[in-house]
């Protein structure tokens, strides 16, 4: 079955955009380990809350949380992980970034818990737990679904990835990069 078209409108329309920040939390480690498609945990919040579950696009923008303390944390499997606060983010990794955003219950896991992901368009040195990240979310791409197989996921996975780099670079999406860095740079100020 071939994937109906999704429209992207030529304007940003209400409720977005949506701008928030908040700091990476440790997920289940499938996103890098199962699907090698890495997400960053973003906490939930009211705003996102409100939002119908599914998948979105936006930019965000990576900060470090450098006078935090480094150090391990546990997993949602339990498992040992490192927390480097986003020290090790450098050259390009720190600028507005394309970003997918899934939202929702992961149906396809059948997760217990509402959660917020960000896949950040761009392939990364290090892992950044701990660091700040700024989000703008622009535009819906579809609802989350079930499926049948991993492979199938995976494939819906890249083509909104397409979708969203081809949405971005439209110059009314584009524009909303400054909302980005607007946030991140009230972050670093407050
Ligand atoms: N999980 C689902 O169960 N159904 C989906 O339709 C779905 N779509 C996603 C779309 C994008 C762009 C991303 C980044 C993730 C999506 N996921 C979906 C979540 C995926 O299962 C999750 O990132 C991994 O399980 C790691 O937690
Ligand atoms: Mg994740």
């Amino acid at each position: 079955m071939t994937r109906p078209k999704t429209l992207i409108p030529d304007r940003v329309r209400k409720p977005f955009p949506i701008v928030c920040s908040g700091e990476i939390v440790c997920g289940f480690g499938r996103g890098s380990a199962e699907l090698a498609i890495p997400t960053a945990n973003f906490p939930m919040n009211e705003q996102l809350h409100s939002l119908d579950t599914g998948i979105y696009f936006g930019w965000c923008r990576l900060t470090p949380n450098a006078q935090k303390q480094d150090g391990y944390t546990a997993s949602e499997q339990g498992k040992k992980v490192w927390v480097n606060n986003g020290r090790q983010l450098c050259g390009d990794e720190l600028e507005v970034l394309p970003m997918v955003m899934s939202i929702g219950w992961n149906p396809f896991y059948g997760n217990e818990k509402k959660t917020a992901e960000v896949h950040i368009m761009k392939q990364f040195e290090h892992n950044f737990y701990g660091a700040t990240i700024a989000i703008a979310v622009l535009g819906y791409i579809r609802p989350e679904l079930d499926y049948t197989t991993k492979e199938a996921l995976i494939r819906d996975i890249h083509m909104d990835i397409a979708i969203a780099k081809e949405a971005l670079a439209m110059a009314a999406y584009a524009e909303e990069k400054a909302l980005v860095e607007d946030e991140s740079e009230s972050l670093a100020s407050r």
